[in-house]
């Protein structure tokens, strides 16, 4: 007896899932406005401001990464190219919101509010570059991948506790969606509608696996139908798409009406961090077609097309940029060394044996290393 039962058809349910998922755009990459609805409501003054944190953020990108080489900083992963779902989602934030970012996101981080010191610090592995001021609301940058995703809903959740009128807000990458703390994360906020907006900046891969390698998913969008919550996708190289997706979903959440995801197609011009090679696993074409779509390129062509943005005001915010940073890279030079045994003497209460004797070991060390 032959078993004949084929009326239900799989792959045509699996191909239905992307059409749900339109990609919004504002702005074309040429500067033009595509969708005058999604156009955000904001006034002169706030566009140039926001241009003004692009700018900001691209040179301080730049400037970062050259302190890097020559050995002035720690580590840095590069966020060229990410600056408009970086900074211009951080933008769409109202006081007293609260930030969550990773290792990638210390420009929209500073922006928020963190001195430029304690990003250094950070950078350079000091345990004070860890240390906030209390009321600031951002966690540090989170290493651990998909870890904060689970840490920022519990603060959601503390905030609709307390009825406040915030939300936070997340930056990742598409890798961390390919972590158990990401479908927790996003599962628990959907359970108990909890005013949080997960941004997922999918540029495309995780160190070198490329996003099609880390799931079958043909967006990561979709990923919120499991956890019964909205999913968009947006041009993550769109300034002011991703200003409008992140303020929506804000008032979204803010309505009472949960959480959100966004996913934002980005691209990182540079390497993953200073110890990668992206020439191994990226080809120069596909670098090329991207850098065409240039959040700073077409967010200019914009304002000046407005009358709102010159080359002076660009050059003012290089320099100033660079003049902080300088400032900022002298004060941390002030800053006590980094003790090995102060940062084992922080990871217990009461330190287990074998820590006690890596303690006494630096100890001896460092006390050598005075004389
Ligand atoms: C749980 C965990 N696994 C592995 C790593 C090593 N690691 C550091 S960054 C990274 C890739 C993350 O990619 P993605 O989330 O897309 O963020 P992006 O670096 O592209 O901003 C990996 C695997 C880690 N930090 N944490």
């Amino acid at each position: 007896m032959s078993k004949k039962n084929n009326k239900l058809d799989l792959d045509s349910l699996v191909q239905g899932y992307e059409k749900a998922f339109p990609f919004y755009q504002v702005l074309a990459p040429t500067g033009e406005v595509v969708n005058t609805d999604l156009e955000p409501k904001l006034s002169d003054e706030e566009l140039t401001e926001l241009m003004r944190r692009l700018v900001w953020a691209s040179t301080y990108d730049k400037r970062v990464t050259l302190l890097n080489r020559q050995g002035a900083l720690g580590n840095y992963a590069p966020g060229g190219g990410q600056e408009a779902s970086q900074i211009a989602t951080q933008y769409a934030l109202g006081e007293g919101d609260f930030f969550a970012g990773t290792y990638r996101d210390l420009a929209p981080l500073i922006l928020h509010g963190l001195p430029l010191e304690k990003a250094f610090l950070w950078y350079k592995g000091h345990m004070k570059g860890n240390e906030f001021p209390e009321d600031f609301q951002a966690y540090a940058p989170q290493v651990i991948v998909g870890g904060h995703i689970t840490h920022a809903m519990g603060v959601a959740f503390g905030m609709k506790k307390r009825n406040k009128k915030n939300i936070v807000m997340s930056l990742s990458g598409d890798g961390a969606t390919s972590q158990g703390d990401f479908y927790e994360g996003i599962n628990f906020a959907g359970v108990y509608n909890v005013p949080y907006v997960a941004v997922v900046q999918n540029n495309g891969y995780g160190i070198s696996v490329p996003v099609e390698q880390q799931t079958h998913a043909k967006t990561l969008a979709q990923k919120a139908v499991a956890a019964g919550i909205p999913g968009i996708q947006v041009d993550g190289m769109d300034p002011l798409a991703m200003y409008a997706a992140v303020s929506i979903a804000r008032e979204h959440a803010l309505a009472g009406k949960g959480p959100v995801l966004i996913e934002a197609l980005t691209y990182r011009f540079g390497p993953h961090t200073m110890s990668d090679d992206p020439t191994r696993y990226r080809l120069d074409e596909e670098l090329g077609e991207w850098e065409k779509k240039d959040p700073l390129v077409r967010m200019r062509k914009y304002l000046e097309d407005k009358g709102l943005w010159s080359e002076e005001q660009e050059e003012e915010v290089v320099e100033t940029c660079k003049q902080e940073i300088k400032e900022a890279v002298a004060a941390i030079g002030q800053v006590e060394k980094q003790k090995v045994s102060d940062f084992l003497k922080n990871m217990y209460d009461v330190s287990p044996q074998n820590i006690q004797e890596q303690i006494a070991e630096y100890e001896e060390r460092e006390m050598n290393d005075n004389e």
